[in-house]
């Protein structure tokens, strides 16, 4: 199972459409907010299932604040971060899903990929797919694969450039 996650469009889904071309075939799609506009048309293109939560800029599209997806055997929590104060950390984050029982964490917001595998939370910014932050400004994507034994395996991609399958 494939599941391509991203963040932080605002509006430019000419950039979601241009990433799935690039990823080609996934089970599921995952939008960690601010996607500004589009949203059917979001869900159009993915020719998928697509989650998608309310990124602090999405007052006119009506999408959850938060989802809670199973992945395989993960409980996921999809949010977009900002009432989390993830500008300045991931610790509440963190907190929230040890406390809620969440295996794996997805958010944005930040525009800067993150990952963070422990012992009991995962935590996974996929970057922004158009107004990259992060030092080198390049945009970014994140796949995560579930093996056939049901294990996880994250690995982010840039936008348009070659991304070497995970190895499984
Ligand atoms: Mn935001």
């Amino acid at each position: 199972m494939r599941i391509l996650v991203i963040s932080d469009s605002h509006g430019r889904n000419d950039d979601i459409e241009g990433v799935l071309k690039q990823v080609g075939d996934i089970d599921m799609m995952i939008h960690c907010g601010d996607v500004e506009r589009g949203d059917s048309y979001i869900r159009e293109i993915a020719d998928c299932p697509v989650v998608m939560v309310a990124g602090n800029n999405d007052y006119y599209l009506d999408l959850p604040s938060e989802e809670e997806v199973r992945i395989g055997d993960y409980k996921v929590l999809v949010t977009h971060g900002h009432g989390y104060y993830v500008n300045s950390g991931v610790d509440y984050l963190r907190e929230h899903a040890l406390e809620y029982g969440y295996d794996v964490v997805m958010y944005g917001h930040t525009h800067v990929p993150y990952i963070e595998i422990g012992d009991d939370v995962t935590i996974l910014n996929p970057g922004s797919i158009s107004y990259p932050r992060q030092p080198g400004r390049k945009p970014t994507f994140l796949i995560m694969e579930i093996d056939e034994e049901g294990q996880a395996h994250y690995a982010h991609g840039y936008y348009k450039e070659q991304f070497d399958e995970l190895m499984l």
